[in-house]
């Protein structure tokens, strides 16, 4: 294991550099004064005190939307997607910065930085080619001269809550997306990531105002915690959400929102599995493993937290793992040589201990998870905990949203794979082998239960193409990709009849007398 300092901004000096990369797309620097403060993950410097959205300030938010809507819905879709076009330009060109602004205030190295304002650009390209394509069925009517056909309109406002995990990538699959669908669009970003939200929206903002039939108040941004989000899950005039974060506040959401009957499209808690089996390519899947593992420091809902390893194998390449995992640099998040930046706070660092030492009151062995005191000012910064345990106990099952790998034998695949199922989640799942057998049953109605089932690669980093989101208690939604456009529109079917009789469907005879 290697530590890095070498890069560290000391206190104000990271504050200075959000203010300067904010200047450099044309935005003013934040606010400083207001009650809600964020703070670098990276030394724990504040970077900002910014101003929250009240309670009080939401129906005056949903009114505007409201307007925005009703006038964004007589644009034409194509007309639409230029707007989004114009925005993903802005993002490309300014991609180094946007992706720097990422790892200042959510600490993953610049690398997926990088690679989170990437799959911006992409759902942006994707958005554009899909402003051309929303359209529906025409379906064989039963009855002669008839016209059956679904039509798909916009939905009205779009409210989404995202978490500081993808402070801009998750936001962006949803909103361009409904964007293009005719929504108009309300934001609430994490507490602890608001100023990637500010930057894109500052920059969505931008080409809104070159956008003569885009409305001003399209897309906003509520600041906040929980009580924001929760008034709009109440609020009336919102008629679809989307939640990314824990199951335990997608409840709560669905809990207000369904009463109402919204639309609520959610992206909760997972823990994902991996299995190895004897014919796997043993380097791939290393590299693999520990990118989905470790990398963004274990803070994705779609890490590695689970390992089924088959019994041939397990001692030695256990051992493999826990050797790479030593060769990982740990470190400030913009030296190009670290692989795992720092955790998000202390409450993230007191739950991966509590997680740990509960692994091992249950016959876990633990190898690393120590804290880095001191690496870069008062970041939070771990070594990856690899744990092997005898079986897949209570804590096993639990998300712990840092860098723990559990490891644990199996003997047959379908016991590897009904353990994979064993959680109350269901997100994403991956088995590395070179036999067919064994990845077509994986992929089967026999095999994984979740959204998202891999083949010789990780369980983290999804394309933007194909539907994200999973099963039971991750939420069953899906945000984007696909045809989870439909998501963000009404569907009305339509039957037109063009005959001068009649007919009635099921053959039902009504005849009045003559
Ligand atoms: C998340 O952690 O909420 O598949 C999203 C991935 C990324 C998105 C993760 N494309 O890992």
């Amino acid at each position: 294991m290697t530590l890095t300092n070498s890069f560290a901004p000391a206190g104000a000096d990271s504050a200075r550099h959000v203010a300067g990369l904010l200047a450099s797309l044309g935005l003013d620097g934040p606010d400083v004064n207001g009650s809600l403060a964020v703070r670098s993950p990276v030394d724990g410097s504040l970077l900002a005190g910014l101003e929250p959205t009240t309670a009080a300030d939401i129906d005056g938010v949903v009114s505007r939307a409201v307007q925005a809507f009703d006038a964004w819905r007589r644009v034409p879709a194509p007309a639409r997607g230029e707007l989004i076009r114009r925005f993903g330009d802005r993002v490309r060109m300014h991609k180094p910065a946007l992706a720097r602004l990422i790892s200042l205030e959510n600490g993953k190295i610049e690398q997926e930085a990088l690679g989170e304002v990437q799959e911006v650009i992409d759902i942006c390209d994707y958005a554009v080619g899909l402003s051309r394509q929303i359209g529906g069925r025409t379906l064989p009517s039963e009855r002669p001269g008839h016209h059956l056909s679904e039509h798909w309109h916009p939905m009205g406002v779009f409210g989404l809550v995202s978490a500081f995990n993808f402070p801009a990538a998750v936001w962006s699959w949803g909103m361009a997306v409904s964007l293009v669908c005719g929504n108009s669009g309300i934001w609430k970003p994490s507490e602890k990531a608001p100023l990637t939200a500010l930057a894109f929206a500052g920059l969505l903002d931008q080409a809104i105002a070159e956008d003569a039939q885009a409305p001003a108040d399209l897309m906003q941004v509520v600041l906040g915690g929980a009580a924001i989000g929760r008034a709009l899950a109440e609020h009336p005039d919102i008629a679809i959400l989307s939640v990314t974060g824990s199951t335990a506040m997608g409840q709560d959401v669905l809990g207000r929102a369904g009463t109402r009957f919204a639309r609520v499209i959610c992206e909760l808690g997972g823990n994902n599995a991996a299995i190895v089996t004897p014919s796997a390519d043993l380097a791939l899947a290393l590299r693999a493993i520990l990118f989905s593992a470790f990398g963004t420091a274990g803070q994705r809902c779609t890490t590695l937290r689970r390992l089924f390893l088959h019994q041939s194998i397990r001692a030695t390449f256990t051992q493999r793992l826990i050797d790479a995992a030593q060769q990982m640099c740990i470190g400030h998040p913009l030296d190009p040589a670290v692989h795992i930046g720092p955790l998000i706070d202390e409450r993230a660092f007191e739950r991966m201990q509590a997680a740990l030492d509960q692994a091992r009151q249950q016959g876990g062995r633990v190898h690393g998870g120590e804290r880095l005191a001191g690496l870069v000012g008062d970041g939070v910064y771990v070594l990856p905990a690899i744990v092997e345990m005898p079986a897949q106990t209570a804590i096993v099952r639990e998300e712990t949203f840092a860098p723990i790998l559990y490891i644990m034998p199996y003997a047959e695949l379908d016991e590897a794979v009904l353990l994979n199922n064993a959680t109350p989640y269901g997100l994403s799942s991956s088995i590395f082998t070179q036999d067919i057998r064994e990845a077509e049953y994986f992929q089967s109605a026999l095999g994984s239960d979740c959204g998202i089932v891999n083949v010789n690669i990780g369980t983290s980093g999804a394309e933007i193409g194909g539907a994200f989101g999973g099963n039971k208690a991750t939420g069953g939604g899906r945000v984007a990709g696909s045809d989870s456009w439909k998501n963000y529109m009404r569907r009305a079917t339509s039957t037109v009849n063009f005959s001068g009789a009649l007919p009635l469907a099921q053959g039902i005879r009504f005849e009045l007398p003559e």
